[in-house]
């Protein structure tokens, strides 16, 4: 039994919005920790291998279905999202423009992990403090975690998932990052969960380059751009390849195309911030980019989350996929010439995956011009 008088928990989560909203949450919603009921559909999607090499996916099944195994004590989850999108970066105009390379939205600007976790964090103790002497304990969490993000965000009523496969809201559309607290605080649950508008609209799955919505609210991540271009290490299957055209890192379609979106809302963080030098850039001009020019040019932003041999591989493909300029053509042979000098043993797996793909992407070139 507790022997602390219990705080007023409806006018502490009130206090928790006004303070998310102050640190730049868009929008928060609690929920409990019942999430048994994800298991069957989750565990079908691993079974049909959808996952690709993503290993970190079949591991600790029992944390992502009951959030008490992660955090014990937790009682409640406080899901929060924050928008993104950064204003005027002409999504559409880059994907048109081959010589361009296209990253996906989310990550223009400064790594949201670290945006988010701290933020939520500081959240975090905010609610230790608020409820002293009450024993309150919390760990904020964003995509670090095995947590189920997206249903939890729908339970806590902030969307609904939609059919491709993203917390989607009719006023906040879907270019929003989730996070979470996992907390013992007994704040009241938002019983409301938000009704599935996408009706019979099918724009996502139509629109995707690759098919990678094989049904309602089910991707095959194996065939999705932000799969292929971020989390796959190895050789990108070669009968993909033509349909990623200039996406370099991520993919934003299914996204750029939804009707909830349109009037979506732009981000109004400063750290989001798109960086001039990935922004609209040349796709020749990356590849230029040495190894140094990478890890300097993308410090702190998520972009870090892939390696300059991922990075290199994504280009060439785009290379491959627009036109033979004769700068391109070049640029790409030279690449064959410098990689004879490489010598220690993951060097020469990086340079010859690279190697593979611009190969690839010289015979294209070579096909259409
Ligand atoms: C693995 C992962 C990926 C993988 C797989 C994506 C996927 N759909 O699972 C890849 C690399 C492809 C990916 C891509 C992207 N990702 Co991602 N990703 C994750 C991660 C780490 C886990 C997601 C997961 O558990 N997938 C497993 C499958 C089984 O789960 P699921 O899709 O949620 O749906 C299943 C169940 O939830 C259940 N279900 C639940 N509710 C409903 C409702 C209906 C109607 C139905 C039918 C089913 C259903 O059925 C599904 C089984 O098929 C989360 C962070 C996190 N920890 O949650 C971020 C996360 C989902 N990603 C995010 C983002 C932003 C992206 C990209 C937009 C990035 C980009 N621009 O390139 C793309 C979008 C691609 C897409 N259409 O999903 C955000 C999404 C925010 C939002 N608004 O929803 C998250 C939440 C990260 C974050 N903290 O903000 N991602
Ligand atoms: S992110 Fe791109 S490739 Fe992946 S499901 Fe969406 S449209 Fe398809």
């Amino acid at each position: 039994m507790s022997t602390h008088t219990e705080p007023d928990w409806a006018a502490l989560k009130s206090d928790i919005q006004g303070w998310g909203a102050d640190m730049g949450f868009t929008g928060m919603g609690v929920t409990g920790v019942n999430t048994a009921h994800l298991e069957p559909a989750v565990k079908d999607w691993l079974a049909q291998g959808y996952h690709g090499d993503m290993g970190y996916m079949e591991r600790n099944l029992d944390k992502r279905f009951d959030p008490r195994e992660l955090e014990p004590y937790t009682a409640r989850i406080i899901s929060a999202r924050m928008n993104y999108l950064p204003a005027d970066t002409q999504p559409l105009e880059i994907l048109d423009n081959p010589r361009l390379g296209y990253v996906a939205r989310y990550a223009l600007g400064r790594d949201y992990h670290k945006v988010i976790r701290k933020r939520l964090a500081q959240l975090a103790l905010k609610i230790s403090t608020a409820t002293e002497p009450w024993p309150a304990q919390s760990r904020a969490f964003t995509d670090s975690a095995p947590i189920l993000e997206k249903p939890l965000g729908a339970m806590a009523g902030l969307g609904w998932v939609g059919k491709h496969t993203l917390l989607l809201d009719a006023a906040a559309g879907s270019w929003f990052f989730l996070g979470e607290i996992y907390t013992n605080a007994l704040l009241p649950i938002d019983q409301e969960p938000v009704a599935d508008q996408c009706g019979n609209c099918r724009a996502c799955m139509t629109v995707c380059p690759t098919n990678a919505i094989v049904a309602p609210g089910k991707l095959d991540a194996r065939k999705c751009i932000a799969y292929l271009t971020i989390e796959h290490k190895g050789a990108i299957p070669e009968e993909l390849r033509p349909a990623m055209g200039n996406r370099i890192f991520g993919c934003d379609d299914c996204q750029l195309y939804c009707p909830w979106n349109r009037d979506a809302p732009t981000t109004t963080e400063p750290d989001f911030t798109p960086r001039e030098q990935i922004a609209k850039r040349r796709l020749v001009d990356l590849f230029k980019w040495t190894k140094t020019e990478f890890l300097r040019n993308t410090e702190g932003s998520a972009i870090r989350r892939i390696s300059f041999a991922q990075w290199q591989r994504n280009l060439a493909v785009a290379l491959g996929n627009g036109p033979a300029d004769a700068e391109v053509v070049r640029v790409l042979k030279e690449y064959s010439q410098h990689t004879a000098a490489a010598t220690d043993a993951d060097t020469v797996a990086d340079v010859s995956l690279v190697q593979e793909h611009v190969d690839w992407a010289l015979g294209q070139l070579h096909k259409g011009g």
